[in-house]
């Protein structure tokens, strides 16, 4: 939706019984039936009848005619705007693997944060176990950077779809974006979406043009097609007149001209302080929104945010609040500034500094820090809405307790509550029909599965159900489902399959490119995530491999209607035991396995993916029936085919209905659940 639709969707749409101009008030957008997540009202979204003064405030984020706040709120002197010159924040944008995290590392080089002799790894801001192995960012992070006298406030975010609406949410804190495009893919679905919310909240953009040294780099189509992107999007002519830095963030060198590039960040760090300063109010009443949350074993539960008027000091009480809400007291305990990798330990902070605060346990997203005499909450941003859920439950299979550390249904639901303190877009429920059970809410299969690696990393064993769609009921009363934005690139040959797996998942092209020089053609497809949940690996197998596809959340629709039942079915083991190389010799034509000779199955796990629809049972764990002896491996004559090697996202992809992944620190097993049939002997 461009920034035009939304601004007549909010003109014509009183939101909330209130004057839809009002600064502060919560809008949601309609436009052709699309449903855009409700926002707060940001200067590039308000018509163009509102007085110049008003757009100002709200730049600087403290004009808050709010009801909770209408009280006197016109006697508080409000302080004076003021520009801060020896400090920035800033976004670092893109879409996954463009380079954001590489760019953070060698910015951090250039600002010689590492002492001569230290040994520094790769992205050290991917500082998780999962982060590092499977070379993606997961949570947004902060840090600062002390360049030429400015302190430059950087914050490194995810690339993943799943994760985007963090992003949505770091923006919040930051003065200006820098939004990192690949020098080969050029824009994809996630700069886009990054860029039309830096857009629609007013902010400017610079954009870095990296990995320059790659072989195929084509700087000018890159730049030509993001300046086109910028204007489609509905930038202002100030935001479509960006500044451009080529770079290589792994060879660190940079340039203002892709073919002039000189060792070091410097260019990069040019164009990044020619973005504007913070415009804020260092002599008003405090006012800092928590937009990030964080936990600590130690200190507890973690608020991140930017100070946007006044002072926060440890000595003096506060009062967390939003708009009709009471104000309550509290009191912060320590009190951080980033500081390099790391957060320094500080007495106060003012308006323009980026901080994180222990010490205050029961907030939420969206909460404002004010002063007890002054209390003017912002208007608050939204938190992602979960749009996945999975049901987690105690292990029932035949090898329950045998490999975990933590088994039981109070482990369980204790480690899920406290994954709450700082999963922002999680929400976890008791299920009442089956005990033992849980309903966990997120935003996507990838937020889902990242949780449970972590959890059986810990030593927790646990099943996990089918990822099923979050329906919602829409505003005419109709029943509405999630859908996503996916392109895909494939070798022309094999586009024909692409299309049509999609069209019986219920997809709508969008647009259609012929091939490239590459020999490589794109489409572009609306689908429902319902239809998307297990494509991915039908896809990789109807492609060869050579697919790659981008998928991100395009909000709530209506319901597209049943899908058809599972292409393929699964292979069970017909009885448990230990599976021979004779049962698989005799059982592989039926389809792939999934189980290796030696491996302990149970009976009604799944070993293998059936090549027709249907489940099919089969003897895995066969011996030869031989007089003289009884070795498992003697006796085979066929050999056995390549065995499929399913990872856990693998496994919760493939899953149906009625199927569970068993999750423990040592394995990885799929079983089908087979109901005992009720009234079945009648
Ligand atoms: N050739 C080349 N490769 C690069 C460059 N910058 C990053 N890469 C590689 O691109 C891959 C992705 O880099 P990351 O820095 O993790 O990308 P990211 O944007 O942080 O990815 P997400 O956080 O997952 O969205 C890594 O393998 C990097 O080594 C570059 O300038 N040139
Ligand atoms: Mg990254």
């Amino acid at each position: 939706m461009d920034a035009l639709g939304f601004v007549a969707g909010v003109a014509a749409a009183p939101v909330q019984g209130r004057s839809a101009l009002r600064t502060g008030s919560i809008i949601s957008a309609f436009a052709g039936g699309r449903v855009a997540r409700a926002a707060p009202v940001r200067p590039a979204q308000l018509p163009a009848t509102v007085p110049v003064d008003t757009v100002k405030a709200v730049v600087a984020g403290v004009d808050i005619p709010v009801d909770a706040a209408a009280d006197g709120a016109d006697e508080i002197d409000r302080g004076t705007l003021e520009t801060r010159q020896d400090c920035i924040a800033v976004a670092i944008v893109a879409h996954v693997d463009h380079g954001k995290t590489t760019l953070v590392d060698a910015m951090l080089g250039e600002a010689n944060v590492f002492r001569a002799n230290e040994t520094v790894q790769e992205r050290v801001m991917d500082s998780n176990d999962l982060e590092r192995e499977r070379g993606i960012t997961i949570l947004a992070k902060n840090l600062a950077v002390n360049y030429k006298g400015t302190n430059v406030q950087l914050v490194d975010t995810p690339g993943h779809g799943d994760f985007s609406a963090e992003v949505e949410r770091v923006l919040n804190m930051v003065d200006g974006v820098l939004l990192v495009v690949d020098a080969v893919e050029g824009p994809k679905p996630q700069t886009r979406f990054v860029l039309k919310k830096a857009i629609e909240m007013g902010l400017r953009v610079a954009v870095v043009v990296n990995k320059i040294d790659r072989p195929m780099s084509r700087p000018e189509f890159v730049v030509d097609s993001t300046f086109d992107l910028f204007v489609e999007l509905g930038a202002s002519d100030e935001q479509a007149d960006f500044e451009i830095v080529y770079a290589s963030a792994l060879k660190r060198i940079s340039g203002h001209q892709a073919d002039d590039l000189s060792p070091g960040l410097e260019a990069v760090f040019d164009v990044l302080l020619g973005l504007p300063r913070p415009k804020v109010r260092p002599s008003g009443p405090l006012q800092l929104m928590i937009s990030n949350v964080d936990y600590d074993d130690f200190k507890g539960r973690l608020g991140l945010g930017r100070i946007t008027s006044g002072t926060l000091s440890k000595a003096e009480g506060v009062v967390v609040t939003r708009p009709g809400k009471e104000p309550r007291r509290a009191r912060i305990n320590e009190l951080f500034r980033f500081d390099n990798l790391g957060r320094a330990s500080v007495e106060s902070a003012t308006a323009g500094d980026i901080v994180m605060f222990s010490g205050i346990d029961a907030f939420d997203i969206g909460d404002t820090l004010c002063s007890p005499d002054a209390p003017l909450p912002l208007p608050p941003i939204a938190v992602e809405e979960p749009t996945v859920r999975m049901t987690f439950s105690v292990n029932t299979t035949q090898f329950a307790g045998q490999e975990g550390k933590f088994v039981t249904s109070r482990n369980i639901r204790d480690r899920l509550q406290k994954e709450l303190e700082r999963n922002v877009a999680l929400r976890v429920e008791d299920q009442v029909e089956t005990p033992d059970s849980f309903t966990v809410c997120g935003r996507g299969a990838l937020h889902l599965t990242i949780l449970i690696e972590t959890m059986r990393r810990e030593g927790y064993e646990f099943m996990v159900g089918p990822p099923t769609v979050i329906f919602k009921e829409g505003a005419d009363g109709g029943k509405e489902e999630p859908f996503e934005f996916v392109e895909i690139e494939v070798p022309e040959e094999y586009m024909g399959s692409v299309i049509d797996m999609l069209a019986r998942r219920k997809g709508e092209m969008v647009d259609m490119a012929a091939a490239n020089s590459q020999g490589l053609s794109k489409v572009s497809y609306n689908v429902p995530t319902r239809g998307l949940l297990g494509v991915k690996n039908a896809l990789l197998t109807a492609t060869r491999g050579t697919m790659v596809m981008n998928a991100l959340f395009a909000g709530y629709r209506p319901f597209a209607g049943e899908l058809e039942a599972k292409e393929n079915g699964s292979l069970l083991a017909f009885e448990s035991g230990k599976v021979t190389a004779y049962g698989m010799e005799g059982a592989q034509d039926r389809g792939r396995l999934l189980v290796n000779p030696g491996q302990e199955v149970a009976k009604n796990q799944i070993v293998g993916i059936h090549q027709r629809a249907g489940d099919l049972s089969i003897n895995v764990v066969k011996l030869k029936q031989l007089t003289n002896h009884r070795s498992a491996n003697k006796g085979i004559d066929k050999g056995i085919n390549g065995v499929l090697d399913f990872s856990l996202d693998d496994s919760i992809e493939y899953l149906g209905q009625d199927e569970i992944v068993e999750v423990t620190p040592l394995s990885v097993r799929m079983h089908k659940i087979i109901q005992a049939k009720r009234g079945a002997r009648r």
